[in-house]
């Protein structure tokens, strides 16, 4: 008899019930009332005294190691079956997909409307040298953005900085490309400035070039009426006021009919009637040649704006910081645009 528990405790040990089947055909076999281990204690009634002490240690040992086992392996198979039961393949899709931001739904617009007309994309670093950055595009030496306190300069090596427009990008597209030009460049600008409602230190422009020979005035007017009229609507006006920028000569501000009101004045165009969107000129010859573009044969516009502007009008957003914050009430507006 004790040959028998000890050939059963080997085959226990050896058992590597894997399914809920193999698990309750282990329990039938050795744990059930009918069962091998309450076979062997009812056998364990007929046995001297003296027997019954040596078998009832192993017999137990036998029981508590069948047990063992089973629990064990329950709560495994137990585990696994609650695993896949939370993944059911055959349901359709119930995740949150998101939403694109409002910053890349307006860029992306953008970049559709110059495309329609020919413009390329063009991107560059967003840390960037003073040539590029400043001196290519004839900013004065005294400059005020050269200033530590308008620029993120770099401590060690002032002569890099965290690129303040991406007018630096076109700097780059023209030392390597022969003219005709006509590109765009939008991605993320940075300058030195508290954070408000109205200004923020990171935000993204959409600057955008076009060179070759004969380039007049006249077709920046158009190139941005036709832009104006795409993004805000085909009855927007548009008007330019001179300006200056180191970069464009001559240089101007453009102002759209207000998308709210249509021009007959609102709190949004504090009752002008006008929104500024953009700055604009004609690429200043001085610009041309530091960037190896002969300035006798070719003219070009240039202009940029802020995106986070453009947002602003198109979806009636009065504070800049909301963009950052990644609030999901915000953000969940969006869900479904491109
Ligand atoms: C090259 C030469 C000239 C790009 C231009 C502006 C005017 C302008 C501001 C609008 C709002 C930047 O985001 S903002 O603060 N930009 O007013 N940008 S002309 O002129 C260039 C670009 C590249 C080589």
């Amino acid at each position: 008899m004790l040959d028998k528990i000890k050939g059963l405790m080997e085959e226990v040990e050896g058992a590597t019930p894997s399914t809920i089947a193999q698990l309750e055909e282990f329990r039938l076999k050795y744990l059930s009332k009918k069962g091998a281990v309450a076979e062997l204690f009812s056998e364990m009634k007929q046995a001297s005294p003296e027997q019954k002490k040596d078998m009832g240690k192993f017999l137990n040992e036998l029981k508590s190691k069948a047990e063992e086992k089973y629990l064990a392996i329950k709560s495994l198979l137990e585990d696994t079956v609650s695993e896949s039961a939370a993944i059911d393949s055959t349901l359709p899709s119930a995740i949150n997909i998101g939403s694109r931001h409002p910053i890349s739904i307006i860029r992306n617009e953008i970049v559709d409307i110059f495309s329609r007309i020919g413009f390329t994309v063009s991107e560059g670093p967003e840390i960037e040298d003073d040539w590029h950055n400043f001196s290519a595009l004839n900013f004065p030496e005294e400059h005020p953005a050269r200033d530590m306190q308008d620029t993120f300069f770099l401590e060690k090596n002032p002569d890099i900085a965290l690129r303040t427009h991406t007018s630096s990008v076109q700097v780059r597209v023209m030392e390597s490309t022969p003219p005709p030009i006509r590109t765009i460049s939008p991605g993320r600008v940075f300058r030195n400035e508290a954070i408000s409602a109205r200004a923020h230190c990171i935000f993204h422009q959409v600057e955008g070039l076009c060179i070759d020979e004969d380039i007049s005035f006249a077709d920046l007017k158009q190139t941005l009426l036709y832009f104006s009229r795409e993004m805000f609507g085909k009855d927007t006006k548009i008007r330019l006021r001179p300006s200056y920028f180191p970069f464009t000569e001559p240089s101007a501000e453009m102002d759209i009919s207000c998308t709210l009101c249509g021009g007959k004045g609102c709190n949004i165009c504090k009752y002008s009637g006008w929104t500024e969107i953009m700055g604009c000129g004609m690429v200043d010859p001085n610009v041309l040649k530091n960037c190896g573009i002969d300035s006798e044969k070719y003219t070009g516009f240039a202009f940029g704006m802020g995106i986070e502007r453009i947002t602003m009008l198109k979806y009636q957003i009065n504070d800049l910081r909301i963009y950052f914050e990644n609030d999901i009430r915000f953000l969940n507006q969006f869900s479904g645009m491109i």
